[in-house]
């Protein structure tokens, strides 16, 4: 019997999600950060092996939004608890539930879709905590099961697909084998450049940051990919920031989204990257809208 279903990751910023689905699939498909407000669009990807296929949605954080970005990140997110087969509520080492796990635990008791939670960060955690833990998150009597994990070494991931797919009933394959996602090479493309920026940049500067790629072409004669994108930013102050003395900065966010787009696109990149101002415009609806923050 074929199984398959669809499985949405939720919760608080900085959790893990994003780093637990690339770890199911081996690909870095959603970008991770050590920042909170990472991932800003739902994320397919999808893993299959002989017993089934389960098409995992990663999700923003979910927090309180403060303009429209927000808005439209946190709606997103909560969309996801909907409509799929399974959710699995993730949540790290931090050993009581705080307001931001409190406010989504509550709007998963209005769904009827199994949870499931997962403790991430496992190997941060003292085996006498995580017993604990785990029986805290016991006596919410909302869950399905509780599995802990470390998404970032891998742990236990394995039984939590044995865990899902115990959840899903007999389905067709929805996607091909060679597919692992939804997003576009543009899309991809131009959120390692953010990853990078995220990396390199600090503060409030690259939660300003929204990237797009002008131009992403293959030439005739030559495995080579020409790419070009530009970096928005919010204030001019920022615009100089990212491109750094000298340009030093800009030139190491070009040098390793450059690599990591090779590994994923698997051809040889020509990256060129421009920066640019758009003054406030993540509380501008139509330009959070044409950067791609849109309900598709
Ligand atoms: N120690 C440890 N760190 C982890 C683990 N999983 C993720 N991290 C780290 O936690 C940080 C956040 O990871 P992300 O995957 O970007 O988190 P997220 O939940 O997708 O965050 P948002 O997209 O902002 O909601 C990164 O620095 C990861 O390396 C883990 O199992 N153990
Ligand atoms: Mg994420």
């Amino acid at each position: 019997m074929f199984k398959s279903g669809f499985v949405s990751i939720v919760g608080r910023p900085n959790v893990g999600k994003s780093t637990l689905m690339n770890n199911v699939v081996g690909e870095k498909i959603a970008i991770m950060s050590d920042k909170p407000q990472t991932t800003r669009n739902t994320i397919q990807a999808v893993y299959t092996d002989e017993e089934g296929q389960i098409v995992f949605l990663d999700t923003p954080g979910i927090h309180k939004p403060k303009n429209k970005l927000g808005e439209f990140m946190v709606k997103s997110a909560t969309d996801a608890f909907r409509n799929v087969d399974v959710v699995l509520f993730v949540v790290d080492d931090s050993k009581k539930i705080g307001p931001g796990d409190r406010m989504i635990i509550e709007d998963l008791r209005k769904i009827k879709t199994p949870v499931v939670l997962v403790i991430n960060k496992m190997d941060q955690i003292e085996e006498q905590d995580l017993f604990d833990m785990m029986k805290m998150y016991h006596a919410e009597g909302l869950f399905k099961q509780i599995v802990p994990i470390s998404a970032l070494k891998g742990r236990n991931v394995k039984e939590l697909l044995k865990v899902i797919q115990n959840h899903l009933q007999e389905g067709p394959k929805y996607f091909p084998d060679y597919m692992i996602t939804d997003q576009p090479e543009r899309v991809l493309a131009s959120e390692l450049i953010r990853e990078k920026v995220l990396h390199y940049i600090h503060d409030e500067i690259p939660h300003g940051v929204a990237v797009e790629i002008e131009k992403m072409k293959s030439r005739k004669d030559k495995e080579i990919v020409d790419v070009s994108a530009v970096i928005y930013c919010e204030r001019d102050s920022h615009k100089g920031i990212i491109i750094g003395k000298n340009g030093r900065k800009l030139k190491g966010i070009g040098k390793s989204a450059r690599e990591d787009m090779e590994l994923l696109l698997g051809s040889q990149i020509n990256l060129q990257l421009w920066v640019k101002v758009k003054e406030n415009w993540r509380n501008l609806q139509s330009s959070v809208s044409n950067f791609g923050y849109t309900e598709k």
